[in-house]
């Protein structure tokens, strides 16, 4: 039987590894320079993103990079909704709003948005209000505190223990309040609140996640963690990194890859399921 993840008003097929576009309208992006603040750029960069095989775009309006500037919610939302707005409109795939706040994520919906990725895990009661009052999908990511402080000195005894039980446990929260247990997605936050070890264990043990029976999302595309490995401190030189990342986490239970580099992505997955055929 086919699983799929219910996105509103899609019914997203899990099978072959999806790529997630990832699209930051902030100023200050330290992953792709902020390229994309200017409205016109950032609605034409989805495009070109769907036309390269992207079957989701996330559109972010914060920056959850620590030291950061700060930016209110209604900025935020300032940001993201003619954009969400465009795209849900225009094209035929799920528009997913990367955002911590539950303001932000009513508007983006009533925009037209049809997931909410929450790196906060949906920590919020508000956050969970918002998705009771909707049917969009939900990625409900693992973060060790708060972006300021997440990667001072993080600490587990087994880090994929530990980010796995709090997955489910916020998991089963969200389906107690009623939301149905096909719209989560669950990612163990790549580069929230771990050390390069942690990061590196997360993805060598990633089928232990895989079998929570949940789809898997996994964003590492340009992260420090990469940058530690390779020696490179400008993240628009990680693409290498981010394409053995991709391969490695698509063959070993994600369902979904959050990626800067679509285009390169989606070939080298195309590439890795020519290899792995029809599965079962
Ligand atoms: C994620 O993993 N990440 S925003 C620093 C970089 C490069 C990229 C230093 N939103 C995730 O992409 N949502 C972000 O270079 C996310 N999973 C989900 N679900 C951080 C980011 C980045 C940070």
């Amino acid at each position: 039987m086919q699983q799929v993840w219910r996105c509103g008003r899609f019914e997203v097929a899990l099978g072959e590894t999806l790529v997630m576009g990832v699209l930051n309208v902030t100023p200050d992006s330290f992953s792709d320079g902020g390229q994309y603040a200017d409205p016109i750029a950032a609605v034409n960069r989805g495009r070109q993103m769907v036309a390269l095989g992207a079957q989701i775009i996330d559109v972010g309006g914060e920056s959850t990079r620590p030291g950061a500037a700060a930016v209110s919610p209604a900025h935020e939302i300032v940001r993201v909704r003619p954009i969400i707005q465009a795209l849900a409109r225009d094209f035929g795939v799920p528009v997913s709003v990367d955002t911590r706040h539950a303001d932000v994520a009513r508007a983006a919906v009533e925009a037209g948005a049809s997931v909410i990725n929450d790196v906060s895990g949906f920590r919020d009661s508000e956050m969970i209000e918002v998705a009771c009052a909707c049917d969009a999908g939900l990625v409900v990511m693992h973060m060790l505190g708060e972006p300021k402080t997440m990667q001072a000195e993080p600490r587990y005894d087994d880090v994929v223990a530990e980010v796995g039980a709090y997955l489910l446990g916020r998991a089963q929260e969200l389906e107690a309040a009623g939301i149905a247990r096909e719209r989560i997605c669950i990612d163990p936050g790549i580069g929230f609140g771990k050390t390069l070890e942690h990061n590196l264990e997360l993805l060598r043990r990633l089928p232990e996640l895989a079998a929570s029976g949940y789809p898997v999302l996994l964003g590492a595309s340009r992260k420090s963690l990469i940058g530690a490995v390779l020696g490179e401190p400008d993240p628009t030189r990680r693409l290498e990194g981010s394409l053995a990342i991709a391969a490695w986490a698509a063959s070993h239970g994600a369902d979904v890859v959050r990626v800067h580099d679509v285009e390169e992505t989606v070939r080298t997955l195309r590439m890795l399921h020519a290899i792995q055929g029809e599965r079962a």
